[in-house]
């Protein structure tokens, strides 16, 4: 069986890849019975480019573009390397929002649903090396009720266009946000590997599972090289354990990565090789304190978005670094991956940084009354017309997708499997159960947890005890209590107290904040002001350093962020502590000071 995620491509030396980023042609299919066939020729001259990586959305000027419903296409020249004749080669997608599809020439070569995680297609009995091919890959922005994360396509009334809504506080950013390669493996190839870290006094040890292509040998040697190329352990066959003397550990802040190299060996000839980055650390619950390498570690720092304007949720790297140096700047420890997995990149950059990630699945906006729908009858989440029994197999899919692809990342120390889902609402137990199950069954050794909503109360809440940690996300003083803090106050604290009572475990509040107008002042520090943020982080932070319990704080949100539009809404989301072009709000110098000096306190 091959593994959902495959591993990310690398050039080695047994290895190769050419990226295919850049301007592609770029058309939108005419609407949902659409029967053109746009792969089997070259688009017309003069078609419209689109950069790559980049959400479509924002690029053009053009209503119809932006909020188009249905396919879109990409297409491009791709030439295949002369040298690749004895080997296999495939084109990968890092990510098509929410429904790619792959085509070589006139031929659709895969498929894949789920808008954030990675698809390819085997080209190699298409495609001679050396020739070129015509790649177009089809995009589809459609979410329904039975997808992850879902929505619903309404039909205008007059003008009869379909209009995609849907649950959840950020703009349905569409397109290839993320890199495309072409890339080549060997027939012989490493096709999984995963490794999971543990430690026994001064040695580290790194559990491995190596899985290879079908007919290759299975003569596998493994060596593990450090920061400085020397190589501090060997070990051989497909599956073990590997000890590293006196090892360094990968921690919070101060990363230090190994090179888990693995490789297939035919008599003295290396026929694969590939590395895994590799951190040795420990991560465990004990009680209501959460450890990493034994030790307690308080999460300071943001839920996030990939979110800029222009490209969307398109991947930069100038973005991602200066996002960290801000992190960096600011104190924050940790993000959370707010409400999808985010780019390869990132995670591989988190590790390198010694930043800390809990790791989120697409499933955000399982809650159909905080649409806040009107009337008595409020609709049930957990029904057929809703989330239901298709929504669920999409759920599961999200799940084993995001473990494939981020389980071998030191910084991810625990999975968030959905965002302030309908937890107090009847059917929930029987919806989550599984899928708690499932994740635990994937990933023995990381904890998991769910953001849970604002009124699902340790009371009402019918699900916290299948998971390991109670994440919070509460508004106390914005969506209630709005612009009151002395109201708010006792309100967060009998809050926290009744969780903290019911589980001895730790509670992280996942999200916080005020909707804050950059500039916006006000000398009463009322709602939307720059100074209200600030009182109320600051009233927060009082209350949490009051709750033995509390392993930490993840403000809402790091940047300002689009949404969809909606008369909650100007110009998208403004609970960022950073503007959206990451200028710092008048908040973020009060965090910076806390957050700095709980990191040199500890
Ligand atoms: C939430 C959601 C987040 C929203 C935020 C808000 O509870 O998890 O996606 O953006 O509230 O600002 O309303």
């Amino acid at each position: 069986e091959q593994p959902l995620i495959k591993l990310k491509p690398q050039r080695t030396s047994s290895r190769d890849l050419v990226n295919l980023d850049g301007l592609w042609k770029f058309t939108l299919a005419s609407g949902a019975n659409d029967t053109a066939q746009p792969w089997t020729a070259p688009f017309p001259r003069g078609a419209l480019e689109c950069p790559v990586p980049a959400s479509y959305n924002d690029i053009f000027v053009d209503r119809d573009i932006r909020d188009h419903v249905g396919w879109v296409y990409y297409q491009r020249e791709v030439f295949v390397p002369k040298g690749w004749s004895k080997e296999q080669y495939f084109v990968r997608a890092e990510s098509a929002t929410h429904h790619g599809r792959i085509y070589v020439n006139d031929r659709l070569l895969a498929e894949h649903v789920g808008g954030y995680t990675s698809f390819e297609a085997d080209i190699t009995e298409f495609v001679t090396a050396g020739e070129k091919f015509r790649l177009t890959i089809g995009v589809n922005n459609e979410l329904t009720h039975e997808t992850i994360p879902p929505g619903k396509i309404e039909i205008g009334e007059s003008t009869g266009k379909r209009i995609q809504t849907y649950n959840h506080d950020f703009y349905n950013y569409a397109g290839l946000s993320r890199s495309i390669w072409l890339y080549s493996v060997p027939r012989q190839h490493i096709e999984d590997i995963t490794v999971s870290t543990d430690v026994d006094g001064e040695t580290g040890l790194i559990n491995y599972n190596i899985k290879v292509a079908k007919n290759s040998t299975e003569n596998i040697k493994i060596s593990v090289i450090d920061e400085e190329g020397a190589v501090v352990a060997t070990a051989s066959g497909a599956q073990g354990t590997v000890k590293i003397n006196s090892v360094k550990l990968w921690q919070p802040g101060a990363a230090y990565l190994y090179q888990f190299q693995a490789n297939i060996v035919d008599g003295r000839k290396v026929v694969d090789t590939y590395s895994v980055a590799t951190g040795v650390r420990t991560v465990k619950i004990d009680g209501s304190k959460f450890l990493i390498n034994g030790k307690p570690f308080y999460f300071t720092g943001f839920g996030r978005h990939e979110d800029t304007s222009v490209r969307g949720k398109g991947h930069d790297q100038a973005y991602m670094v200066h996002d960290f140096q801000l992190m960096d700047w600011i104190g924050a420890n940790s993000f959370r991956t707010s409400h999808y997995p985010y780019a390869e990149e990132v995670m591989d950059f988190a590790d390198r940084q010694g930043i800390v990630v809990i790791d989120e699945t697409p499933a955000v906006g399982l809650n159909i009354a905080l649409l806040g729908v009107s009337g008595t009858e409020v609709p049930k989440t957990w029904s057929e017309e809703n989330i239901n029994n298709n929504t669920q197999k999409a759920h599961k899919q999200a799940i084993r997708e995001l473990i494939s692809r981020d389980k071998n990342h030191a910084s991810v120390v625990m999975w968030s499997i959905a965002n302030e889902p309908a937890s107090a609402e009847e059917g929930a137990r029987e919806y989550f159960e599984p899928l708690a199950k499932l994740t635990r069954e994937l990933d023995p050794t990381r904890p998991i947890t769910f953001a849970n909503v604002g009124g699902a109360t340790s009371e009402s809440d019918l699900i916290s005890d299948l998971f390991d940690v109670s994440c919070l996300n509460r508004y106390f003083g914005w969506y209630s209590e709005t612009g009151d803090l002395e109201e708010a106050e006792p309100a967060l604290v009998k809050e926290l107290q009744s969780w903290e009572k019911k589980f001895n475990r730790p509670i992280i509040m996942t999200e916080y904040g005020a909707y804050t107008i950059a500039g916006l002042h006000s000398a009463l520090g009322l709602p939307w002001s720059e100074e209200f943020q600030e009182d109320m982080l600051a009233m927060y932070h009082r209350v949490f350093d009051t709750i033995e319990s509390m392993a930490g704080e993840h403000v809402w949100n790091f940047a300002d962020f689009q949404t969809s539009l909606g008369t909650k809404r100007v110009d998208g989301n403004k609970k960022g502590v950073f503007t959206r072009d990451r200028q710092p709000k008048m908040a973020a110098h009060g965090l910076k000071a806390r957050w700095t000096n709980m990191t040199t306190s500890g």
